[in-house]
């Protein structure tokens, strides 16, 4: 990949990750009456999701839908008025977060219902066999959703009818307050996927570049192959924090599901960890810390200029 074409990735990743943490400033001083569900930490795939949609490709989405949102937009001002419900919003203050969409740019989609954009993509998908049209869907789903039954319908439909779709899974192992081993048995995906004849691929780098690059491979073998791809992304949800209470003295984990991350502030550190789970850092491996920190602070000043 061209030094240019990095340069602009890294920017577009930092661009997610301050947009969210603008976000998260207002919505600490309680400026929402929506609930958002922030995707700190979710920010490499959806930059990568982004960058490979092509024509009329439609992207489908969940309640945590703020990261591939920032990304097909463009923007954070139309998110934000969005979320304040405003007429200028992305969806004239109609949809709010959970289920704001983006026509415009192939946002089609997004649900707040469980498990429900699944046969809404699959149905999509039929539409593109339909029509002979060379394009895409896309499906965002995450590790709670799967336990939804349509996960396993949409993709035998798929599978069955010759489809092509990319099923893209963030497992960041929460669903609401319950990790996946408090609440479940483990689900072998690769297994899964296997059994119906469906190619099964994991992303666990972190790595906006590769995921770009594997992703549009993935989008073509299944445009040619006339069949659907499952890609689990692990990832980790960041800005969790820790409460302090009789029954916990060093703090009960919280997983903040949706609402605001108390210990993220535009006045502090854009990056939360010094480990790969932190996209932020895996870009240092690929750029000196200076150059980093210049395109950041650039991209925050115009940032707030654009929401001032
Ligand atoms: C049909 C349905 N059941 C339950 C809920 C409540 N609910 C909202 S988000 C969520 C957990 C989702 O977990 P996951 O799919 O892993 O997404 P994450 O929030 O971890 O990104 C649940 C149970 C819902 N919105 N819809
Ligand atoms: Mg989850």
């Amino acid at each position: 990949m061209e030094h240019q074409d990095k340069i602009k990735i890294a920017q577009e990743v930092l661009r997610l990750r301050l947009s969210q943490i603008l976000v998260n400033d207002r919505y600490k001083k309680g400026d929402f009456k929506v609930p958002i569900h922030l995707a700190l930490g979710h920010e490499a795939i959806a930059v990568a999701v982004s960058a490979i949609m092509e024509g009329k490709d439609q992207l489908v989405l969940t309640h945590r839908n703020i990261h591939y949102n920032l990304a097909r937009a463009g923007s954070l001002k139309g998110e934000l008025d969005e979320y304040y419900l405003k007429p200028q919003g992305l969806a004239r203050g109609l949809l709010g977060s959970m289920n704001l969409d983006n026509d415009n740019r192939g946002v089609v989609y997004s649900s707040s219902i469980l498990g429900n954009n699944l046969p809404v993509a699959a149905g999509l998908s039929l539409g593109n066999k339909v029509k002979s049209q060379e394009s895409i869907v896309i499906v965002v789903t995450g590790d709670g959703a799967i336990e939804e039954g349509s996960f396993y319908e949409s993709l035998v439909f798929l599978k069955s009818n010759g489809l092509s779709e990319l099923i893209i899974i963030e497992n960041n192992q929460w669903s609401l307050a319950t990790r996946i081993e408090e609440r479940r048995c483990p689900i072998d995906l690769a297994k899964f996927a296997d059994s119906l004849g469906v190619r099964y691929e994991i992303f666990s780098s972190n790595n906006p570049f590769e995921y770009i690059s594997k992703l549009a491979d993935y989008r073509q073998w299944s445009l040619s192959n006339k069949a659907p791809v499952c890609v689990e992304v692990q990832l980790t949800t960041l800005g969790h924090w820790r409460m302090k209470t009789d029954g916990y003295p060093e703090g009960k984990f919280i997983n903040y599901h949706a609402g605001p991350a108390p210990d993220v502030d535009s006045q502090k550190d854009y990056i939360f960890t010094s480990t790969k789970e932190d996209v932020v850092f895996v870009l240092r491996e690929h750029f000196k810390k200076e150059e980093i920190e210049a395109m950041a602070d650039r991209i925050l000043s115009q940032l707030q200029k654009e929401i001032a």
